[in-house]
């Protein structure tokens, strides 16, 4: 009996989610696979072909898919094996959500985050109110990095803290305790916590802003309460913000829209692109995923457009060089 599970979507900004499963077949070659979706009824799916995979192991599916802002939607993961029909747990992706805003329960203090240094960057703070939002501080990384993080908190003496370290790398709003607690250490004797934040290769979002939320608790009620990113008993929370690079876009790019009119976005199929000025001779144009990946590159001439029918969609960075110089642009793909 084949196992699936439909795991997490990832806003990928735009009004694109990219929707994420896992199927463990057990073995079995599964006859058809999907990904459905929809607002009170599953009337929309992403066909996958379940013969790219093997079926000895576990493996990601996923697909993007364009949604229409301040709507809830549901998703699963569908199976077809030997006749019988298999389905997921069902999730939630809620284009509304937005960001808990922390609580603490006792106000008597006993920890206060009273520094922060990631990556060698410190931001120093003395807000007793239990939340200090310093989300426009932001910390560029790239995946699969390890950066240094220490945290010193106001208390002073051999009496345990605790220390939670949230990054929100689907960039749904929602810190999940299970994928999304990059750190967490419980009853430490120390004033200064240091500790390494390692970014993920899968399931993050680039070049977006995400939340990292830090917090600190007194150590028993933490171990009775858990990790709780909207709530700790006697702490307090901090807020930056972590973007992760994807290296597509490089500071001394330019932008495409500036020279050219790039047209229609979202596409189905042909993307225009009108130069301002016509030149003489070709430009060589190159298409990248989100992830990096390149996936069409060829040359150009004045106004042209460019088949895109063979992309699955999402989004897409448009990189034309032309006279010495690089042009950007994104689109999504419908
Ligand atoms: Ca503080
Ligand atoms: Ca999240």
């Amino acid at each position: 009996m084949p196992q699936l599970d439909s795991r997490s979507a990832l806003n990928l900004g735009n009004n694109t989610w990219k929707l994420r499963g896992f199927v463990f077949p057990e073995g079995n070659q599964l006859d058809a696979l999907s990904i459905e979706y929809g607002e009170t009824v599953f009337d929309n799916s992403l066909s996958i072909n379940p013969r790219n995979f093997p079926t000895d192991n576990n493996y990601e599916i996923n697909g993007d898919i364009q949604v229409i802002a301040g709507k809830v939607y549901q998703y699963r993961i569908k199976a077809k094996l030997e006749g019988k029909v298999y389905y997921s747990r069902i999730r939630t992706l809620n284009t509304n959500q937005t960001l808990c805003t922390p609580t603490v329960t006792n106000k008597a203090w006993y920890r206060l985050i009273n520094s922060v240094t990631f990556d060698g960057n410190t931001t120093n703070s003395t807000g007793s109110s239990g939340y200090e939002d310093f989300s426009s501080v932001i910390f560029n990384v790239k995946a699969g990095q390890s950066y240094n993080l220490s945290i010193t908190d106001s208390y002073v003496g051999a009496n345990g803290s605790s220390y939670y370290v949230y990054i929100d790398f689907d960039n749904d709003n929602i810190f999940d305790v299970n994928y999304e607690m990059v750190q967490t250490q419980s009853n430490v004797d120390t004033d200064i916590y240091t500790t390494t934040i390692t970014i993920p290769n899968t399931a993050i979002v680039y070049d977006t802003h995400l939340r990292m939320r830090i917090a600190v608790d007194y150590n028993s009620k933490a171990v009775i309460n858990g990790p709780n990113p909207c709530n700790v008993n006697s702490g307090e929370f901090e807020d930056y913000t972590i973007q992760i690079n994807s290296g597509l876009l490089a500071i001394n790019d330019y932008n495409l829209n500036d020279i050219a009119t790039v047209y229609p976005n979202p596409v189905t199929q042909y993307l225009h692109i009108e130069f301002n000025e016509l030149t003489d001779g070709e430009s060589v144009y190159e298409i990248y995923t989100i992830e990096g990946k390149k996936v069409l590159k060829n040359k150009i001439n004045n106004n042209k457009r460019i088949n895109l029918s063979r992309l699955s969609s999402g989004i897409y960075l448009l990189k034309i060089n032309k006279e010495n110089k690089v042009y950007t642009s994104k689109f999504i793909k419908k």
